[in-house]
């Protein structure tokens, strides 16, 4: 198959979307970080973990771009919120942030396909699928947290199990 160079307003796209990732990585080692430091740390080893996936996928656009003769770019980054009121509010902005970047990669989608740049839209899949199982993993998340409620105990079998749970990319 021929491919065709990107067109500017994909690779600006897709620039955003490197954004967004690096966005995503810094947020979840922020959380990391906080969770260290309020002694969760299998909470911590689960979120560094997924902190570098998201890097992994940032790095993975920019290779893209520049193979397709455009320039991926590395952007300026705002501090992310650093402290958090307990556990479930971790999950939660993990879940939401994770509904939204599906939302941005669906609208990737759509653009390529109007613009009828196949190896996009084919590169793309990737992070469909990979959305697929990231939100599937930050439910399955959040219903065991709803299931440990108040649960001390429940808290601290769910923190050491989440030093071993695969994060999205390791299934
Ligand atoms: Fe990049 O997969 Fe989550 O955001």
């Amino acid at each position: 198959m021929l491919l065709k160079e990107l067109s500017p307003k994909i690779e600006s796209a897709l620039n955003n979307q490197v954004e967004m990732e690096a966005a995503s990585s810094q947020y979840y080692l922020a959380m990391a970080s906080w969770a260290e430091v309020e002694g969760y740390n299998g909470i911590a080893q689960f979120l560094y973990r997924h902190s570098d996936e998201e890097r992994v996928h940032m790095l993975k656009l920019i290779k893209f771009i520049n193979e397709r003769g455009g320039h991926g770019l590395v952007p300026a980054l705002k501090q992310p919120t650093v402290k958090f009121k307990n556990i479930n509010a971790v999950f939660e902005q993990v879940f939401s942030h994770e509904l939204l970047v599906s939302k941005e990669i669906n609208n990737l989608v759509d653009m390529a396909l109007a613009e009828k740049d196949y190896a996009t839209q084919t590169f793309l899949q990737w992070y469909v699928t990979e959305q697929i199982e990231e939100e599937r993993m930050a439910r399955h998340i959040l219903d065991k947290l709803k299931l440990i409620g108040e649960d001390k105990g429940g808290l601290y079998i769910f923190d050491r199990d989440l030093a071993t749970l695969n994060t999205a990319d390791q299934h």
